[in-house]
């Protein structure tokens, strides 16, 4: 009986060294993870922190400039290796839609949630420019604090990029039933919004920007707009009339169904990987309060954040 309890223990650990073996065997690839780099601060700067990550375990890595909404059948048919920030809002049916046609998985979701949606900087609520906000409804009586040289006698709302989401503010206005009202105008970069809202800081003047958190402006309080809250199938992509706000959204990261096999050590820590609210915002920060460039910010990020990033890789 000893004698038999013994081969079964001999034989269990002998199998539990064979896995062992071959575990460490699994080397990643030599060949390089491709990264993509987008048109927000956060993004690309996390970018290279997770690129300096992946480089930490030997990994050889690549960035690429992508389009937001295209990156999602690029990483499906393997040009691209891996997104590290999928904003619900913004990007999750891209993102859906990609996995149900096959070749992305879900690598797991950030510890910070995410809100992008149209609001004020903080100064609006304080000085009561528009009584009543942050609740939506009391823009119908103030669009002439929002007016600009170039929105005809209405109320701007200075949207992002029209590479993000599209028209979905301006079915959002309209849909309100403040189309008349207000208008929408597209910010040629991110860059292009903050200027706008020091000038308008300055100034002392109403402005509605999109904006979204985790962002540097947490720190200063941005306030969003309170709309109709968002529902599964409200916007008009989802046929709804698109009358409802952005959802209290999730942070996922998204990668190559390969991923798992031609880079083990690299998607391990990947999938492990997860930056809180505070660490996006420093991300962005570095950059758009700082002025380090992408590249430098993420270094020191790195370099001061060793006890955060280290565990993921372990
Ligand atoms: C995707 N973004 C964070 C700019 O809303």
């Amino acid at each position: 009986m000893k004698n038999l309890k013994n081969k079964v223990a001999a034989a269990t650990l002998s199998l539990a060294l064979t896995c062992a073996t071959s575990a460490a065997f699994a080397e990643d690839s030599s060949k390089p993870i491709v990264i993509p780099t987008h048109n927000w601060s956060s993004q690309v700067v996390m970018a290279y922190v997770i690129g300096g990550i992946f480089e930490s375990l030997g990994n050889n890595v690549e960035y690429v400039p992508a389009d937001s909404q295209a990156v999602y059948e690029a990483i499906r048919n393997g040009d691209v290796t891996i997104s590290h920030e999928v904003w619900q809002s913004t990007f999750g049916a891209s993102f859906y839609n990609a996995m149900e046609k096959g070749g992305v998985i879900d690598a797991g979701t950030h510890e910070a949630a995410t809100l992008e949606e149209m609001g004020v900087p903080r100064y609006v609520i304080d000085n009561n420019l528009c009584p009543g906000l942050p609740n939506w409804e009391a823009l119908k009586s103030c669009p002439e604090v929002f007016a600009t040289a170039d929105s005809g006698g209405k109320g701007r709302w200075l949207e992002g990029p029209q590479s993000w989401h599209g028209d979905l503010m301006p079915v959002r206005l309209d849909a309100l039933g403040l189309g008349d009202s207000y208008t929408v105008k597209f910010a040629g970069s991110a860059d292009a919004i903050w200027a706008e809202l020091a000038s308008a800081k300055k100034e002392g003047r109403g402005i509605i920007t999109f904006n979204w958190t985790p962002n540097f402006t947490d720190a200063d309080g941005f306030v969003f707009i309170e709309f109709p809250s968002y529902k599964d199938g409200c916007r008009k992509a989802d046929g709804g009339d698109g009358s409802c706000g952005s959802p209290k959204g999730w942070l996922k990261k998204a990668a190559n169904y390969k991923f798992p096999k031609t880079h083990p050590k690299a998607y391990k820590t990947f999938s492990r990987l997860s930056f809180s609210t505070e660490q996006i915002g420093q991300m962005a920060s570095l950059v758009d309060i700082g002025k380090l460039s992408h590249q430098d910010a993420a270094k020191k990020w790195l370099a001061d954040n060793e006890a955060v990033w280290k565990p993921f890789t372990e």
